[in-house]
């Protein structure tokens, strides 16, 4: 069976940053000027006061100190509070396909291939830009690959999924070259005016090109030893957007449209879920959580994982063993604990092991076991 490795990755990063002090000061405007509006209901018990958001809360509470955007002055307009983003026409590269190119190519010149070289694309993310046709196959035709191309969806799983499928095409030998693309556009999806969430999540892109390791040419090398993938239903984190929403005529700007969760369900249930499955995935492989050298867990929450670790390796660690990105892009779903990878992977020697975990959505959690060549 041909061997998979990891080749090459590559982030794209949005052009706009939003601090916690700007998300918080646009989101007590939009509080201030809801309850003035209000007022008299509010008096009257039928509408309910909105309390206002606060950095210390947000930073102690989840450890993001910021985010990036693709837009941010009409998430930051409290009187608009989302981003105000262009519609393309239908013969202008998508702005999905757009940030998932940048990435992509970051891979490949990395993993030394042409793009011409490819012959899969998996466009794995939590939101797609459109029903069809896919996402994967607008990629495809703009970098010039080869193939086929689809798209996936497992939430903040997505990348850990897709790396799976990727791997599994690899070693039946259906494909020698296969680029996965996490193009996560979440600020389109967030509810900007909850409280709850609004400060949660940020835009990015990352790639990850898995490869045949016998054809491969790149010098730096992420054996795959082993994939592990599961899932579990919950309504603890949903969205209800679909395209039975018109059928149905629900209102399109509800609630239920965009994301929402129990953040403390899914704080409590998602770690012993996330770490019992590491560690399962691990001792498959012969492996106990203390041998491995770097963890590039999801990015949701400082304190959860901080309590996988310790739930792992039995004591606190620094950001060697588990690196954060959290602080500095938020939740970025599926592209969290890629991004960890592919900026935190130094210091690991040849022959070290590493786990690039997901966890999220469905509930879903995905595990890859890699080896350093
Ligand atoms: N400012 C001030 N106070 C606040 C704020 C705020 N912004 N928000 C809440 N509070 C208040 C609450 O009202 C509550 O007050 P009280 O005690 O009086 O009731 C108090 O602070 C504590 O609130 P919580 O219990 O909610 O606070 P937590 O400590 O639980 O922290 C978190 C909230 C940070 C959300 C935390 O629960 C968490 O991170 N949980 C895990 C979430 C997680 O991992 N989710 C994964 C979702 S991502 C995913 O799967 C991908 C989905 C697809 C992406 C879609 C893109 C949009």
């Amino acid at each position: 069976m041909p061997r998979a490795v990891i080749t090459g990755t590559g982030l794209y990063v949005p052009p706009h940053v939003i601090t916690n002090a700007e998300l918080v000061a646009s989101f007590n405007a939009y509080v201030e000027r809801f309850n003035v509006e209000h007022a008299a209901a509010i008096e009257a018990g039928t509408v309910t006061a909105l309390a206002p958001s606060s950095e210390a809360f947000i930073e102690k509470a989840s450890g993001i100190q910021r985010r990036y955007v693709m837009e941010k002055s009409g998430v930051l307009d409290p009187a608009r509070m989302r981003p105000k983003l262009t519609e393309r026409p239908d013969d202008q590269l998508s702005l999905m396909a757009e940030i998932a190119v940048d990435a992509a190519r970051q891979a490949l010149a990395a993993a030394g291939r042409q793009a011409a070289e490819v012959d899969a694309v998996i466009c794995a993310a939590s939101n797609m830009q459109r029903a069809y046709p896919a996402m994967a196959i607008e990629i495809q035709q703009a970098l010039g690959a080869g193939g086929y191309g689809f798209d996936m969806n497992v939430a903040c799983s997505s990348a850990t999924f897709a790396i799976e499928q990727a791997v599994n095409a690899v070693r039946s030998g259906a494909s020698r070259c296969v680029l996965v693309v996490n193009p996560e556009i979440t600020s389109g999806h967030l509810e900007w005016k909850d409280r709850d969430c609004h400060f949660i999540f940020g835009d990015v892109c990352t790639a990850v090109l898995v490869e045949a390791d016998e054809t491969a040419v790149a010098a730096e090398r992420w054996e795959v030893l082993g994939t592990r993938l599961a899932t579990q239903f919950s309504n603890n984190i949903r969205n209800n957007a679909g395209f039975l929403n018109r059928s149905e005529d629900s209102d399109p700007t509800a609630r239920d449209k965009t994301f929402r969760q129990e953040g403390r369900k899914v704080f409590k249930e998602v770690v012993p879920i996330a770490s019992a499955h590491i560690e399962a995935h691990l001792q498959s492989h012969g492996v106990a959580p203390a041998q491995v050298r770097r963890y590039w867990l999801h990015q949701a929450n400082l304190g959860m994982n901080q309590l996988i670790i310790r739930k792992l390796v039995g004591q606190d660690v620094g950001p060697d063993l588990a690196p954060l990105i959290l602080d500095e892009f938020a939740n970025t779903a599926s592209a969290g604990s890629i991004i960890a990878f592919h900026r935190h992977r130094d210091g690991v020697q040849p022959g070290e092991l590493g786990v690039i975990c997901s966890f999220g959505a469905g509930y879903s959690v995905g595990s890859v076991i890699v080896r350093k060549q």
